[in-house]
């Protein structure tokens, strides 16, 4: 992933438990890598190693951290100069969720090895169906905390279930 990930990991880490605390997941999880470059692509073990070391060390179950990652990602990529780009992807929470694969195909546009997920959204009675495709695994809570992020952004509650169907997890957001 693009080394804007691992900043805000590292960023997440810093922020919530100290300076000390990265340098020790950094270390316990062999990453030798001092300053990550913003458009510099790493492998995707990096992150998932340093999430596992965090968890360790934490012991914070991964999940957690993944959907805390969520909520600090949608922060920190508005004051990363990508504010405009979140803000042109909707006015309301649904119309945000319809424009993801837009927005990602945008800023794949400038940074072509983005390996982007795709979500596609379908009304389903009161609910709504997100269903999210991946190359990556595991990632589904830091999806989870995206959303409700996101839908905070929006001055909306939602509670979020994850379910499975067919080959590929669906999240279902039912507001209020
Ligand atoms: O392949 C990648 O490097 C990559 C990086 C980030 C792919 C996707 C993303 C964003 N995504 C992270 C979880 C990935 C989960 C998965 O792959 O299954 C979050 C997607 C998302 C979901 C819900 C709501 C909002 C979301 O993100 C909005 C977004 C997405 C991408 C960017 C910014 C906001 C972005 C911008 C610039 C990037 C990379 C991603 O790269 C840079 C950054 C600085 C300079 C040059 C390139």
């Amino acid at each position: 992933m693009y080394g804007l990930v691992n900043r805000a990991v590292e960023g997440l880490v810093r922020k919530e438990f100290g300076d000390d605390t990265w340098e020790r997941v950094r270390r316990e999880a062999g990453v030798d890598i001092e300053v990550f470059g913003r458009m510099e692509r790493y492998d995707d073990a990096v992150t998932y190693d340093l999430v596992a070391a965090a968890s360790e060390l934490l012991d914070t179950p991964a999940s957690e951290l993944l959907r805390g990652f969520g909520h600090y990602w949608v922060n920190y990529v508005g004051e990363e100069g990508y504010g405009p780009l979140m803000e042109a992807a909707g006015d309301s929470f649904e119309s945000f969720l319809n424009e993801l694969d837009n927005l990602h195909a945008r800023v794949a546009m400038s940074y072509p090895d983005l390996q982007p997920p795709s979500f596609r959204c379908t009304r389903v009675g009161e609910a709504l169906h997100l269903h999210y495709h991946s190359d990556r695994r595991g990632l589904e809570p830091m999806v989870v905390g995206l959303l409700e992020a996101l839908a905070e952004r929006f001055g909306e509650t939602v509670s979020i279930e994850v379910t499975e169907q067919e080959d590929h997890p669906v999240f279902v957001l039912v507001s209020g």
